[in-house]
């Protein structure tokens, strides 16, 4: 069966100001949708037809690996945000964050660098790795890299995920994404399903 764009857990616009409508319409409507459609081209008559999305980003590289990564890559970064997100997580989450970062601010230190840093395409995370919480970046399509690392957190830091509302400003961007758009329920429930 072929894969179908998700729709957005809001409406486009409700992202705003610190995403525009128009940049959803684009990253949602037109570049995560592009990877779908082409995942779809390349995995019909192949081995990989009717595969999950999870079986083929495990199994396969090149260009069916690039568009299956990012097509899961965007999904789980669109859950990660919410209207009126940001501030900071409790409980154990919280506690966790503490404990593996030292503080909420060096976690967020340490994840606007990454983000920042990352050269090129890709994508900074927070994973959790044998029951640690761990800042990683990856590049273009690539996700957690060991799959014993689990995604917690995405933020795109490809060019079109921001440069519509911030042109070049990319760490006012990613300032922006843990200020004001972490769904932070979203982050929590993640990491209790993993430990
Ligand atoms: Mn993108």
């Amino acid at each position: 069966m072929a894969f179908t764009l998700p729709e957005l857990p809001y409406d486009k616009g409700a992202l705003a100001p610190y995403l525009s409508q128009e940049t959803l319409e684009y990253h949602h409507g037109k570049h995560h949708n592009a990877y779908v459609t082409n995942l779809n081209a390349l995995v019909e008559g192949s081995e990989f037809a009717g595969k999950s999305l999870e079986g083929i980003i495990l199994a396969s590289d090149g260009g069916i690996f690039n568009n299956a990564a990012q097509a899961w890559n965007h999904t789980f970064y669109w859950n990660g945000m919410k209207p009126g997100g940001g501030g900071a997580p409790t409980g154990d989450l919280a506690a966790a964050i503490d404990r593996d970062f030292g503080s909420f601010d060096n976690f967020k230190s340490e994840f606007t660098q990454a983000g920042v840093t990352q050269f090129g395409s890709g994508w900074a995370w927070l994973v959790l790795e044998g029951g640690k919480l761990k800042v990683t970046k990856t590049g273009n399509a690539d996700l957690r890299q060991p799959v014993q690392q689990v995604a917690l957190l995405t933020v795109d830091v490809w060019e079109h995920a921001y440069y519509i509302d911030y042109r070049n400003l990319r760490p006012k961007y990613v300032e922006s994404f843990l200020s004001n758009l972490v769904n932070w329920e979203f982050v929590a429930d993640s990491y209790e399903a993993s430990r």
